[in-house]
């Protein structure tokens, strides 16, 4: 059967190779004495482009025409990684451009590595995004991604003896010193013909249509650069569309040019340009700067002109404003787009005429919100000032909403509890530290000691003064009297301008409706998100637990079907079938198909054969192939040399507190004690030899972070080099951890550590990919970790540390000095000088030992590892997508014809 479909397959490998052979002679510089990696790698993936770019035209024309709901996930981040592989893995070709690639000399697995990363991402929030187009496209949902092309990327991480140094990374540097491309990527197309202005600056004028105009005082473009995104067996092929900024040809300063002042005349391009040139590189910690927020603003408005423009083409000739949402839905990686509200907004209002109820009610339909992170300093937070002068029609928006805003809390919780009141108000605002409106600000007038309205006492003064007046009356003539009356109601009404004064004067009012000098006043990102959109999803349950428990606990109670949770997956095209073929082909050999990587469900039928001994030494066969190639990855990026028959002990993620690399080495160092406090042969019984590897990047300016990279370094130094060790603890810091380096560290890992403070970590995604492939985690009940934990088994996870609603109960605890730490801990304080210590180090170390016990036992080892991949199928981003589009998007594959 094999046979006869290759013979009927139009797309052999000899037409494969005539191809690339076409694409490199069409190349300058070409020469066939000397196809190199690197060209043959271009030719190749020119040539995998053509059969994408006829995908993606037919998929787009027929979205066109049939005019179906579509999605549009917007995202500050993709972390796409190499495309090559997935590309020729997606359209199932891979047997084919192998064999083409070996006909000219080449070998296809060595030419993709010639690809730089795409790194437009920090970590997990990118790379998500990332899976997520690989399963809409392979799901056929109708789905475009949103972004920024920036020129530079992720910095590149160097390792020296003085810990992490970043350089710039270019990217498209190794494509362009190939001298292959006018502008190097060959998998974006350059769309020169879709361009929209954007705006910054300027003033808000009234136009005689009573309408609002925005005037920009700085004007760019921005262009739109396609990424064809394949899907797995199937023709769909979906768009990523990234934005580059530059300006608008009328704007080139012609006549500084002409008058010689060459500076002057480009300064409008560079400022348009250094927009798009990088990324910013935080992570959990905030960057406030004016350019990141022109970031924000550029890839939300080009967006969403370019979702506008979709939907008037789309509706020809019977435009209905309010079928924007059963047409369009906006989903927002978190906060970074959130200005998509107000935008949507000015545009409905300001440009298509729409009232502000209509633009709200389209507005609020449209977007939902995906929160990412609960860590507070993570919470974007502008400063309204920075955003009045850069946005004014923007914060005329926000500020109108924000006093809806209040309304609706105020009926909610109704003026009578005003400590209740205020408390709730100064929760949810989106606008912190801001003047309440006058119209909000008279519910919190202070009570005076005996006040009664001005009506009331003007009558009692008249009261009183008429009885004086009857007193007199004998005595005086009608004309003293009229004189006298005239003269008190005089009073009266003096009486009452100071009465009015006295209200609105400043002693009068609760400070609460004023803003404190002393601190910024800014908009809560977060906060309007969650207003603006009609869905709000965290990304694992208990996280999602704690966005409606805690952080927006406010709006929960007012909101309380608004919140939803998705928890996170990843595509099993690239993190099992594309970077683990020897345990791919494993696995289809023992479920009797490859039905897995379109089902992951499929997984579980493994789990009848966890004990078969011929399945235990296949796999097993398979995890040292990947060690190997880890080996030789470890010889390349460290010098260092490792064994591969000991335990792969694995964390790699951004470096941060919260994630606790400290812990992980610490707990190293501890080891590496009682080694050392053994004889040999002691030593060799109580310990399994591991190698621990770690890898990961810190935030430039985070220092604590960086400390915590160069003390993993030094323990490396001192243990890697002391010959009473050996093989028994060897300890790496890959440098530059990245996709690729996933790629190749995940499926030979064994042991993947996710320790973080419970209550921290959002979801995590690597715990998926790496139990996937077979590793056994060692966690805390964080995350995704709990639901990892439940689908493969708690025999299979090693479980240490608190829950997160003991973290809170510790924290006092040791604030009150009732903390007393395990003397183990102290005693590795005391080793490395360190003052930082965790109480979760005992029960950490203890489940360290538990892993060296289960590791001794090959038998139960790979049992539990088998069973890890098993129960995995829950965390493929197909089953997540496939809850966004029926719970948040409302959307339906389409099937290509
Ligand atoms: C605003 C700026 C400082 C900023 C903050 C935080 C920029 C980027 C981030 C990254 C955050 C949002 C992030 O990557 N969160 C991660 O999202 C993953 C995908 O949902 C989770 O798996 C992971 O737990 C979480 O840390």
């Amino acid at each position: 059967e094999e046979e006869i479909a290759s013979v009927l397959d139009p797309i052999d490998s000899s037409a494969i190779a005539s191809n690339i052979k076409h694409h490199a002679e069409f190349t300058p510089l070409f020469s066939p004495e000397h196809f190199s990696p690197l060209k043959a790698y271009h030719a190749t993936a020119k040539s995998v482009l053509d059969t994408l770019i006829m995908n993606w035209n037919a998929t787009y024309d027929y979205y066109n025409r049939t005019n179906v709901k579509q999605a549009y996930y917007l995202s500050m981040e993709f972390l796409q990684g190499r495309a090559l592989t997935n590309a020729v893995g997606n359209l199932e070709l891979t047997g084919q451009y192998a064999e083409a690639l070996n006909q000219l000399g080449q070998n296809l697995e060595n030419v993709a590595t010639q690809e730089p990363d795409a790194a437009l991402g920090n970590g997990g929030l990118g790379r998500l995004a990332s899976c997520f187009l690989d399963s809409l496209a392979t799901l056929n949902y109708p789905a475009w991604g949103y972004g920024l092309r920036y020129k530079y990327g992720l910095f590149k991480q160097i390792i020296t003896k003085d810990g992490q140094e970043e350089v710039a990374e270019n990217w498209l540097e190794p494509f362009m010193t190939a001298h292959l491309s006018s502008d190097g990527n060959p998998w974006e197309i350059v769309r020169n013909d879709i361009s929209y202005p954007v705006k910054f600056y300027g003033k808000v004028v009234e136009g005689t249509d009573g309408r609002k105009h925005w005037i920009g005082g700085e004007n760019i473009n921005a262009v739109a650069h396609d990424i064809p995104i394949p899907g797995y067996k199937t023709k769909t092929t979906n768009n990523l569309r990234l934005w580059s900024t530059t300006v608008p040809a009328k704007d080139f300063n012609l006549d500084a040019f002409n008058a010689g002042d060459h500076t002057r005349a480009y300064e409008a391009h560079l400022n348009a340009e250094k927009i798009c040139h990088v990324l910013y590189p935080g992570d959990e910690s905030p960057e406030g700067k004016l350019l990141r927020l022109k970031q924000q603003y550029t890839l939300c408005s080009a967006s969403l002109q370019d979702i506008i423009a979709h939907f008037e083409n789309r509706a020809g000739n019977s435009l209905n404003w309010d079928d924007f949402p059963s047409k369009v839905a906006v989903q927002m990686n978190d906060t970074h787009p959130t200005l998509c509200i107000p935008e949507l907004m000015r545009i409905l209002m300001d440009v298509k005429g729409l009232s502000w109820n209509e633009a709200w009610s389209i507005t609020e339909r449209t977007v939902a919100y995906t929160n990412h992170t609960v860590l507070p300093e993570a919470l974007e937070k502008w400063s309204l000032d920075i955003m009045q002068k850069l946005l004014p029609r923007h914060v005329e928006i926000m500020e109108t909403i924000d006093g809806e805003l209040m309304n609706t809390i105020i009926s909610k919780y109704g003026t009578a509890d005003t400590s209740l009141l205020k408390k709730k108000i100064k929760e949810m605002r989106i606008l912190d530290n801001v003047d309440l409106p006058a119209s909000i600000a008279k519910l919190f007038v202070k009570p005076k000691e005996k006040k009664e309205s001005p009506s009331k006492l003007k009558e009692k003064f008249l009261v009183k003064s008429l009885e004086t007046i009857v007193e007199v009356e004998e005595t005086e003539s009608e004309a003293e009297k009229n004189i006298e009356r005239e003269t008190v109601e005089g009073v009266i009404e003096s009486e009452e301008i100071v009465e009015a004064g006295n209200e609105d004067s400043e002693d009068e009012l609760d400070p609460f409706v004023k803003s404190d000098p002393k601190l910024p006043r800014v908009v809560r990102m977060a906060n309007l998100c969650v207003v603006g959109g009609h869905s709000v999803n965290g990304v694992a349950e208990i996280h999602s637990a704690i966005v409606k428990e805690d952080v927006f606990n406010g709006f929960y109670e007012m909101w309380p079907t608004k919140f939803q949770n998705k928890t996170n997956g990843v595509t099993p095209r690239r993190w099992i079938r594309f970077c683990n073929p020897e345990s791919s082909s494993i696995i289809s050999k023992w479920i009797g198909s490859d039905d897995w990587i379109l089902n992951t469900d499929k997984l579980a039928e493994l789990k009848k054969f966890a004990d078969n001994e011929d399945l235990q030494s296949e796999w097993r066969a398979a995890k040292k192939a990947n060690k190997m190639k880890v080996v030789s990855l470890i010889r390349d990026k460290t010098g260092y040399i490792v064994s591969p028959d000991a335990m792969f002990d694995v964390q790699v993620k951004r470096i941060h507190e919260y994630k606790r690399q400290l812990l992980n080495i610490l707990g190293i160092v501890y080891r590496y004690k009682k080694m050392k406090e053994m004889s040999a042969k002691e030593r060799v019984k109580s310990f399994v030899p591991r190698v621990c590897i770690f890898g990961g990047k810190a935030f430039a300016t985070y220092i604590q972070a960086k400390r915590i990279v160069k003390f993993i370094t030094d323990v490396a130094a001192t243990v890697n080099h002391d010959p009473e060790i050996g093989d028994l603890l060897k300890v790496v810091f890959v440098p530059d951890y990245n996709v690729s380096i996933a790629e190749t560290l995940i499926p030979a890992s064994e042991l993947s550590q996710h320790i973080s403070t419970a209550g921290m970590e959002a979801s995590g995604t690597s715990n998926m990919k790496f139990a996937m492939n077979g590793c056994i985690l060692i966690g805390t009940l964080d995350g995704a970790n709990v639901e990892i934990r439940e689908e493969v088994g708690a025999e299979n996870f090693f479980l240490f540390g608190a829950e997160a609603h003991e973290v809170a109960g510790l924290r006092k605890e040791r604030a009150q000095g009732k903390f007393v730490p395990d003397p183990r801990f102290e005693e590795v304080k005391k080793y490395v000088c360190s003052g930082v210590f965790r109480s979760y180090f005992p029960s950490y170390i203890e489940c360290q030992k538990k892993v060296d016990e289960a590791y001794r036992n090959q038998k139960l080892w790979t049992r539990m590892s088998i069973l890890n991949t098993a129960g995995s199928s829950k965390f493929s981003s197909d089953r997540t997508i496939h809850e966004y589009a029926k719970d948040i998007w409302d959307i339906s594959p389409v099937i290509l014809p």
